[in-house]
């Protein structure tokens, strides 16, 4: 059997639970994953060649690492033509492309700009970062919530020119740019005051964002995290801190699946957060003991994310982006992992009779839950998968594999 045979096999097998996969596949076209830029050369950038240090790390050395911006553009275009459907590349200050010397204090939209008529030429959305490590202005620990006033007003005029970026992104591009706020400030060790540097993040924040922006243009999140290396004892920005601040002034709250106590899901707070905000931002990673950032693989909690955006209708006030970065194997390769594994994920949730489930829940029957959740592990969504990805012009299954070992013997090696 071929793909679409098989496809046709398979709606029938959905079609008996209710399921139409012809309209399923129409609402999977109109979900756009924001794929980073960072997993294609280590979080490095091109404001400097400085070491990575703020609270994140990258292991490997995985050869072929893309060192100009031409380059990681090329990667991202061989990773885009493996994942089907039109998305958004998530981009960071330190991703400037320009040859002007600039400090994260001082970059425009202007440095920018080919970043934007590239997006352009792909037909890519974009989302923006400021970047508050691998800084010589990332003094003990600290950025908006330091102490010294000459580090808080360096990162404050760096978090307002990130607006100003990514103001710029959303009306050259007609569509909305999340800028995305994390900081890693905290200590190491046990301090005694845990109160007056979180009112200190507070007020930087509150004066970064001092002026009104256009929401068309952009919508701010911030993100929580439990801990960082260097920051093991107290993080600033935790999720309370963001809770409050991202619901009291308007922010979308950006979880992060690697940024809590480990057995504590982001999955389970999607339906409560979603209550209360405006919008999420969702940091797709895969935390293995801590907050690692390995490759999203098609695991429960991915799984359960999906379900949770699908079942409570939250994929049109979810912007999902994906934050991972493994170097010891083909960067290109993450990507489309990653990002393949995410959509089908979604996939997969959306080819569920939710109605029916909803309806068997409510009646308290609950051994046809188990029972249909349990059976449904077995229905063949990737057939339905596989033909969405035909009907896309990308790699059908394993196919996607060569394309990327290819691209590795003729490009990324020869760097
Ligand atoms: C770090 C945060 C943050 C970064 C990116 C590069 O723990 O998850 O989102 O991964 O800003
Ligand atoms: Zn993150």
């Amino acid at each position: 059997m071929n793909t679409e045979e098989r496809y046709i096999a398979a709606k029938e097998k959905y079609a008996e639970l209710g399921v139409d996969t012809d309209e399923v596949l129409k609402e999977l076209a109109k979900v756009k994953i924001s794929m980073h830029v960072w997993q294609g050369d280590d979080i490095q950038g091109f404001l400097n060649d400085g070491e990575l240090t703020g609270g994140i790390s990258v292991t490997g050395n995985h050869p072929g690492k893309a060192t100009t911006p031409e380059e990681l553009r090329k990667d991202l275009e061989k990773a885009y033509s493996l994942i089907p459907g039109k998305h958004k590349l998530n981009l960071h200050a330190v991703y400037l492309d320009t040859n002007e010397q600039v400090d994260l204090d001082e970059i425009e939209p202007k440095h920018f700009e080919k970043w934007v008529s590239w997006a352009k030429e792909q037909g890519l959305g974009l989302d923006f970062n400021p970047t508050f490590f691998s800084h010589p202005m990332f003094k003990d620990g600290f950025t908006l919530a330091s102490p010294d006033k000459k580090v808080r007003d360096f990162w404050i005029e760096h978090g307002k020119r990130s607006r100003k970026i990514a103001e710029y992104f959303g009306k050259e591009l007609g569509q909305v740019c999340v800028n995305n706020f994390w900081m890693p400030d905290g200590y190491k060790d046990n301090p005694i005051d845990r109160y007056t540097p979180r009112k200190r993040l507070m007020e930087s924040l509150d004066e970064i964002f001092s002026q009104e922006l256009n929401k068309e243009y952009t919508m701010e999140a911030v993100e929580s995290k439990l801990f960082g290396i260097g920051a093991e004892a107290y993080t600033v920005g935790t999720h309370e801190f963001y809770m409050g601040y991202g619901l009291t002034r308007d922010k979308l709250i950006c979880l992060d699946a690697g940024h809590f106590h480990p057995t504590e899901v982001v999955s389970n707070k999607l339906s409560s957060l979603s209550l209360f905000s405006k919008g999420i931002l969702l940091h797709v990673s895969r935390p293995v003991r801590w907050d690692s950032d390995h490759v999203v693989i098609m695991d429960d909690e991915l799984q359960e994310i999906a379900k949770e955006l699908v079942r409570n209708d939250l994929l049109g006030k979810t912007n999902i982006g994906l934050d991972f970065f493994d170097a010891t194997i083909n960067r290109v390769a993450a990507w489309a992992i990653g990002t393949r594994n995410t959509l089908k994920a979604i996939l997969k949730a959306m080819l569920e009779p939710i109605d029916y489930l909803k309806q068997v829940e409510l009646e308290g029957d609950f051994t046809t839950r188990l029972a249909m959740t349990e059976e449904l592990k077995d229905f063949p969504f990737a057939d339905v998968w596989n033909y969405y990805c035909e009907r896309q012009g990308v790699p059908v299954g394993l196919d996607w594999l060569k394309v990327a070992q290819e691209y590795e013997n003729d490009v990324l090696l020869k760097r």
